[in-house]
């Protein structure tokens, strides 16, 4: 008998958040389908599931209002779970929007004492972070944002999350931990306008921040396409800034509702290229999955399609694979003349003088073919599995 190839392996570096598998199920129309699940379970089934490591909001291990013995309760639990089963944890992040405090926000609420609060909540976290050894913090301003024109001040509001994050860059540095931070954009639900929308917007922002260098992006599949947007080309681009700190992978069916759906599921085509992305971008961080177990499954159907994420990563890798070392897309990349864009437009030690009144063949380069579509047809086939 063979090994499963497309079996995890620690090697692979998959990580999980506590909260996809933890997920109870509870939407806007109904209440949780299944128990709340302990961190330690969740760890130790990860483990069991090939998983590297993994991510946790500081209210996935204890509860927002824990006394300091109900936290320090469960963080051993969750520590021993760690250390049992050799599970990393490879980054952290802090709920900033499920208590009703949150509701109009954290770092960019209008009310001062609640991003003071914010502040002080995220401060803690880092501490745990760095203390389980995290390298990566999240911030994800799900409630960052409003539904109405005249109820948030932009500027300022863009204002306060500047002053945010210059705060905890000087609190690690003082610190002296080795944690960066991830902004993860997104553009709506919960608030109707989310600020920092998407990755361009992360990206532009991170350049005002008095520490841009502790400071890079978290894109997540289902974010970037719920605006309609390639989720392979944002974090091409981030990887080009070196701000793709970390990534949140899962599924989506393009604009509707963030369905968080198991990676590889929804827009399978768009999973082909991500994965295509991180091998050829020179991704090095941990390949993280963010899903939701739909509402329909129980506990084994929450395991199933926390291992059809990393099985469907290995499976696209296979075929990204076989499909850049295939001869003939090796061709059609020739004939497409994809390689001479990677030479410089002008010479080295040419000046615009070089080019100005240049007059190619004007005629011939309108009337030439690229040949993108035999091209991507053989994507497609490599995806399809019939080459
Ligand atoms: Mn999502």
């Amino acid at each position: 008998m063979t090994a499963d190839r497309f079996a995890p392996t620690p090697a692979d570096r998959f990580s999980f958040g506590i909260w996809t598998v933890g997920w109870q199920g509870v939407d806007v129309f109904g209440p949780a389908v299944r128990p709340p699940m302990p961190a330690d379970r969740a760890v130790r089934k990860l483990a069991e599931l090939g998983a590297y490591g993994v991510n946790f909001h500081d209210n996935d291990v204890f509860d927002f209002d824990a006394t300091d013995a109900d936290r320090d309760k469960r963080i051993a639990e969750f520590r021993q779970a760690l250390a049992d089963t050799g599970l990393v944890v490879t980054t952290a992040t802090t709920n900033l929007f499920s208590h009703p405090i949150f509701k109009e926000g954290a770092f960019t609420a209008n009310d001062r004492e609640v991003r003071r609060f914010a502040l002080a909540k995220v401060m803690r976290n880092l501490d745990l972070a760095a203390e389980l050894g995290a390298s990566v913090y999240v911030c994800w301003g799900g409630r960052e944002g409003a539904e109405s024109g005249a109820s948030k001040d932009v500027r300022a509001a863009l204002a306060r999350y500047k002053e945010a994050f210059d705060v905890l860059g000087q609190y690690v540095i003082d610190r002296g931990y080795s944690l960066r931070f991830a902004i993860e954009p997104k553009p709506n639900e919960p608030r109707g306008d989310i600020l920092l929308p998407t990755a361009g917007h992360a990206l532009a922002f991170i350049n005002e921040l008095e520490h841009p260098e502790l400071v890079g992006i978290n894109p997540e599949v289902g974010h970037e396409e719920m605006a309609g947007l390639n989720y392979a080309r944002a974090i091409s681009q981030a990887l080009w800034h070196g701000k793709l700190f970390h990534i949140d992978l899962n599924g989506q069916n393009g604009p509707r509702y963030d369905q968080d759906l198991r990676f590889g599921a929804g827009n399978a085509r768009g999973a082909f290229w991500v994965v295509d992305a991180l091998e050829a971008g020179g991704y090095d961080g941990v390949v993280h999955f963010d899903f939701k177990p739909p509402r329909t499954e129980d506990d084994r159907g929450v395991w199933d399609s926390a291992a059809a994420c990393m099985r469907n990563y290995l499976i696209l890798r296979e075929k990204v694979r076989a499909f850049r070392a295939d001869p003939d897309v090796q061709q059609m990349l020739r004939d497409a003349r994809v390689e001479q864009l990677a030479v410089p437009t002008l010479a080295d030690g040419e000046t615009w003088r070089d080019v100005a009144g240049f007059m190619p063949d004007i005629a011939a380069l309108a009337e030439r073919g690229m040949a993108f579509e035999r091209l991507d047809q053989l994507a497609l086939e490599h995806l399809y599995g019939v080459r």
